[in-house]
């Protein structure tokens, strides 16, 4: 699931550069404007806590298919 996110995620932003460099040849100039509002999406604190969250959600070092932060507490109730 965390990884369906990710690629889903980067999905998105490999789009975006594709669709700004494809109205960029068409148009034949950048469009500036858009490009500012995705480099402050990716820059924004709430996008790089993101990135964060879903970094430390890959770490499974059990190998048990559960990421290893949604696993904390879990052994406090045995
Ligand atoms: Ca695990």
């Amino acid at each position: 699931m965390v990884y369906w996110f990710l690629v889903h995620v980067l999905l998105c932003i490999v789009l975006f550069i594709a669709a700004w460099v494809y109205d960029w040849m068409q148009t034949g100039r950048g469009n500036l404007q858009a490009m500012t509002i995705f480099i402050q999406t990716l820059t924004s604190v709430s996008f790089i806590a993101a990135v964060a969250f879903f970094g430390k959600a890959l770490i499974d070092d059990d190998g048990d298919g559960v990421p290893d932060e949604f696993e904390k507490g879990k052994d406090d109730r045995k």
